[in-house]
């Protein structure tokens, strides 16, 4: 795209006369958000079209790959420096002339904002519009809660604002967002060619603040209330925000509206929510930018093999399918390869009964999957990733025959979730290549990936694992070698707290309760129920010999998993589960079972509030968090922040467990492990990072800037 550099040449905002057309084109990299030098740039370009004779219409396009991305998130708790975006976009809609928006890449809350203050909308192929503010714990709050419902009507724009979802340029069409949908994509073609014939057809300025989406008062009433009652946003701030304002659209002039929007807006900013979500938003961008990703090129990454066809490995397989690659799975025998591939197959027959995939695109996809019960299948493989059973032996046996067959500088990966990586790769002939790649089951659903670095691996294997997650489209978060890497090592100490509490006097179901409350989708049984408490179980017989026996144990768990009551899948754990239900009730035998185990520990079972609960559970998490950055583990608070939030479930608008150590105080918290460890200075240890930060009064986030 050819743009011209017109004056102020310092402005992100330039403009320049083609014929009768000002073309405004906004120039702010990487993504053109709407800083305060562009929100500038723009009310100067709409002054000097109306005073310039010369100028019949006024066309905003943006420079590179988007419209604009919406407010500079990054003033966001800044000193509001002015003009101030709803001022720009009424100083757009107040124009004499048509101003049109001509619409590629992103058009995204303050940048769609802009657009719908303009008079007309061309959108071409590619372009994605949406109001996700909310994503953001926001709401559009530059007149877009006033301007969309007037457009396309409250059912629609109630949708497009709590769903916060992008949609294409035939789409927004459709719902009228957009005017019209050019037929090429040079969006400064189709820009001027529809200007211009909007000034031939004497189109007049056309404000959206006078469009009659709204008309049908019955249904707007309807989709406002039905909107409200959507439990959806449970727990969540500006959703309700945004079905006030839309009300606010139906029942007060524009100008009231917008006044009222203004509020609104400003309330949710100053939410914790929003600080919440801004941070997760950041900290997912940030973890991409590992200091190997700098220093090195990924390897190519054309073909891929799965040793195992397992629920991992299979759902590892459906993954790299998902991305376009081929597979190729390998299992130890014919029966072993036929169980891998309906694994696979299942996964996809599942989205068929969904009706989210034809049955020819299963056959295309599956063309890609291949398999074989010998190594040699995989001579010419660029990545494997070993997804057997979790054991060292049986692990270094798997890279022992991976080190025989692969080509020279194929990337060899263990899904392993808690085994020595350093140890699986000293087996081979060459540990540069081994890396760890530990996926999350679902693998296929799951966003997670932790990538584990060994000691020796070279830098452009741990570059090629994070291509491979921009390919397979998760977030990836680089960690360490040690027993549970960043997310296992945290689950594992405060489960531990919550047995305590169990143990202590709680019952499982008031700690899964209040774990809910706090945002999470499900409590610590819950989720153990749902995996199989056999696991664990597993877990736990396998490492006894190595417990520290000065460590408190409780044994609840073993005494239900001795009966055989592994969870959702023998129809009862912590919770009953009668004739298959997937919503657990509570045992009154589990209940039994604890007492007497209380009694057995001689425990005197005492009563903990939710808050209480709550403080010890995240204490324990945010404690070994502290741990694991100090370690070197993770690079930074920020990355145990997105591997809680991506893998475990943590609620994203708390912005993970460091982000909200942060708002609770350090301080507070160290003094919360501090009065705990009265009891049991064992668990309680409370980690050097948190003490040192602490006794500074500094926080985690001044960490987040350093790695
Ligand atoms: C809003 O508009 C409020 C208004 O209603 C009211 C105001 C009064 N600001 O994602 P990428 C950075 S709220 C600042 O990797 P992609 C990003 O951090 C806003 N920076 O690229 C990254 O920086 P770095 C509503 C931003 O191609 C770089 O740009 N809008 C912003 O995969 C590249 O980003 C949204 O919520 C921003 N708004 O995806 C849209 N956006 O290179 C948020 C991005 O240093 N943005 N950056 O890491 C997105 O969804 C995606 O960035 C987008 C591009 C789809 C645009």
């Amino acid at each position: 795209m050819e743009f011209d550099t017109a004056s102020p040449p310092s402005s992100p905002v330039t403009h320049a006369l083609r014929g009768k057309v000002l073309l405004v084109t906004i120039d702010n990299p990487p993504v053109n958000a709407l800083g305060v030098d562009v929100r500038r740039g723009l009310a100067a370009a709409i002054d000097a079209a109306d005073s310039n004779d010369a100028v019949e219409a006024v066309l905003i396009v943006g420079a590179g790959r988007n419209f604009i991305a919406g407010a500079d998130i990054r003033e966001f708790g800044k000193p509001p420096q002015p003009p101030a975006l709803p001022d720009v976009c009424n100083r757009i809609e107040a124009s004499a002339k048509p101003v049109i928006a001509a619409i590629h890449g992103a058009a995204l809350g303050g940048g769609l904002e802009v657009a719908l203050a303009a008079h007309y909308r061309i959108a071409v192929a590619g372009a994605k519009l949406g109001l996700p503010e909310v994503t953001l714990g926001l709401l559009p709050g530059a007149g877009g809660t006033q301007r969309a419902p007037r457009l396309i009507g409250a059912e629609a724009a109630l949708s497009l604002m709590l769903s916060g979802r992008h949609v294409g340029a035939q789409e927004a069409l459709k719902l009228g967002l957009v005017d019209r949908v050019g037929h090429s994509d040079d969006v400064l073609a189709e820009g001027i060619a529809y200007a211009q014939e909007l000034l031939a057809a004497r189109a007049p300025v056309r404000r959206t603040r006078d469009a009659h989406g709204l008309a049908d008062r019955a249904a707007s009433e309807a989709a406002i209330a039905a909107a409200r009652a959507a439990k959806k946003s449970h727990g969540l701030f500006s959703p309700q925000k945004i079905v006030d304002c839309v009300e606010a659209a139906l029942n007060q002039p524009f100008d009231e509206g917008l006044r009222f929007e203004r509020k609104q807006f400003v309330a949710c900013l100053d939410s914790p929510q929003r600080a919440g979500l801004v941070h997760a938003f950041f900290a997912e961008r940030e973890v991409q930018k590992a200091p190997e990703t700098r220093n090195a090129e990924p390897r190519p990454l054309r073909t891929v093999g799965v040793v195992g066809g397992g629920t991992m490995g299979a759902g590892i397989a459906v993954a790299v399918l998902d991305a376009g690659l081929p597979v190729t799975m390998i299992e130890r025998d014919d029966d072993a390869l036929a169980r891998g591939r309906a694994n696979v197959e299942k996964v996809y027959d599942g989205l068929i009964a969904k009706g989210r995939l034809s049955a020819d695109a299963k056959a295309q996809t599956l063309a890609r999957l291949d398999g074989s019960t010998s190594y040699d299948a995989l001579a010419n493989v660029d990545l494997v990733i070993e997804a057997v059973f979790e054991d060292l032996p049986v692990k270094q046996a798997v890279f022992a025959e991976l080190d025989r067959v692969c080509k020279p500088g194929a990337v060899l990966a263990t899904n392993t979730s808690y085994l020595d990586i350093d140890a699986i790769a000293a087996t081979t002939s060459r540990p540069q290549d081994v890396v760890g790649l530990h996926f999350f089951s679902p693998a296929n659903i799951m966003k997670l990936l932790e990538v584990v670095v060994p000691a020796r691996v070279s830098a452009d294997v741990v570059a090629t694992a994070f291509d491979l997650a921009k390919k397979l489209r998760k977030v990836p978060v680089r960690a360490g070698v040690c027993d549970g890497f960043i997310g296992n090592r945290l689950l594992a100490v405060y489960r531990t707290a919550a047995d305590h509490l169990m143990e202590d006097g709680a019952s499982p179901y008031q700690i899964d309760k209040a774990v809910r409350e706090f945002g999470f989708p499900m409590g610590p049984y819950q989720v153990i129920d749902l995996a199989g408490g056999d696991i664990g179980w597993a877990t736990r017989k396998r490492r006894a010999a190595t417990r520290d026996p000065n460590a408190r144990y409780v044994q609840i768990a073993d005494r239900l998993c001795e009966r055989g009551w592994f969870g959702q899948k023998t129809g009862r754990g912590f919770y009953l589960y009668p004739q298959g239900a997937r919503t657990g009730s509570p045992d009154p035998e589990v209940e039994a079972i604890i007492a007497a185990e209380r009694e057995r520990a001689g425990i005197a079972p005492r009563a903990f509030s939710d808050d209480e609960i709550i403080r010890r559970y995240l204490a324990a998490m945010v404690n070994e968090g502290a741990n694991v950055v100090h370690e070197g583990i993770a690079l930074r608070p920020l990355d145990v922040d997105v591997t809680l939030i991506y893998g475990y479930g943590f609620p994203r608008h708390r912005g993970g467990p460091m982000h909200y150590a942060d708002t609770v105080g350090l301080a507070n918290v160290l003094a919360d492990i501090r009065e705990f460890a009265k009891e049991d200075p064992l668990f309680w240890r409370p980690s050097p990072l948190l003490v040192d930060l602490a006794e500074r009064g500094a926080t985690f986030a001044s960490l987040n800037q350093s790695a």
